[in-house]
């Protein structure tokens, strides 16, 4: 018989509240590479004071938790103090906001397979679990990425991963965090919409066939995938309809009823885009899984723009955070209309 998870309660209810009706997740886990690229096409310099203003801008920002159950966060976040003297895990409860963290230490080439990656971080995963949890962390994400291309993914990738991710996410529930299990189509490349199906239908199945060998609990976790989308050199032209239609076609096929929620990425799309395809998802009827979203770069990239590393602008930097937050808020109930936009311009 399967042995059941000690905290399999509170892995269930956190995992529940973090796809709470009408809200979603922001990603702000960058880590220092990915954000000093993001800060460099701003002109923005890669300081760690930069770094904290930046996600207390984001923390901190009024009214957030009405539209946001959880942030993730880099490690170094979970640490960070804010201006109050708080740090800033406890901030975000004060506003009703989740606090989890990226335990994946990034991704390495696939020796071999060239192209190919898969993701670090397993080593010393008990320990830095428990240091996560005691410093307020109450859910986890790992990333692992999959390039479509010629021969690609390869199963050798597509298998590792899927092993992995397993093994991350049956140690994130053996220590009580509710594992957010990311397995990224990438967008990059000329494929199609049906071969980005086909290829995220594979790599999704594989991966639940190895939480399923490692036992995690699937009502204690939730998945984090892409929409599926054309590759961006496609130039296939797809509406919001056939992208919601195949994305919802492919997951009903391949993830299990008792997950909890999915909740999409971005990858890449601008903010109006993955918003607009969001609601288009989510107007769907009775979908066995909640439904939500896990954005970064589509929730964070407006404001990013506006802060541009200046104190004078946290204020109506925070308020397009806020705006693009509620847009989406309204998107996961198929609420929003692209006409919105205007009415907030
Ligand atoms: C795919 O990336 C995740 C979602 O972000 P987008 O909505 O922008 O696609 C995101 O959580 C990602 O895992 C983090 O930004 C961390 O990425 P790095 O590359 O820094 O590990």
């Amino acid at each position: 018989m399967t042995p059941v998870p000690p905290f399999l309660t509170v892995l269930q209810s956190t995992a529940r509240a973090l796809v709470d009706p009408g809200k979603g997740i922001l990603a702000a886990d960058e880590s220092f590479g990915t954000l000093g690229r993001r800060f460099a096409a701003h002109d923005i310099p890669f300081t760690r004071e930069n770094r904290y203003a930046y996600r207390e801008l984001l923390a901190t920002t009024p009214e957030l938790g009405d539209a946001i159950s959880g942030m993730i966060l880099f490690e170094e976040t979970l640490s960070q103090p804010i201006a109050d003297g708080t740090l800033l895990p406890s901030a975000l409860v004060r506003h009703g906001i989740i606090p989890g963290v990226k335990v994946d230490t990034g991704t390495r080439a696939l020796p071999a397979f060239p192209g190919e990656t898969t993701t670090r971080g397993l080593d010393n995963l008990r320990a830095r679990l428990a240091d996560y949890a005691a410093r307020g962390a109450r859910f986890t994400k790992w990333r692992a990425t999959f390039a479509i291309g010629d021969g690609l993914p390869s199963a050798t990738a597509i298998e590792t991963n899927a092993r992995i991710l397993a093994l991350f996410a049956a140690t994130s529930q053996e220590a009580g965090l509710v594992p957010i299990v990311e397995p990224e189509v990438l967008m990059a490349g000329g494929h199609t919409l049906d071969r980005c199906g086909h290829i995220t239908r594979g790599v999704v199945q594989t991966v639940f066939a190895r939480l399923d060998e490692h036992r995690v609990a699937l009502d204690g976790m939730l998945l984090k995938t892409g929409m599926i989308l054309p590759g961006e050199d496609c130039g296939q032209a797809v509406t919001s309809t056939e992208i919601a239609e195949t994305t919802l076609h492919v997951l009903q096929q391949v993830v299990p009823a008792n997950v909890p929620g999915i909740v999409f990425l971005s990858g890449g799309q601008n903010d109006v885009d993955a918003t607009e395809r969001l609601n288009e998802i989510c107007r769907y009827d009775n979908p066995p899984w909640t439904l939500s979203f896990s954005f970064g770069r589509a929730l964070q990239d407006a404001a990013l723009q506006v802060w541009a590393g200046d104190a004078a602008n946290v204020v109506p930097a925070q308020a397009e955070l806020l705006k693009r937050a509620r847009f989406n808020a309204l998107a996961v109930q198929g609420r929003y209309a692209a006409g919105s936009e205007r009415v907030f311009a």
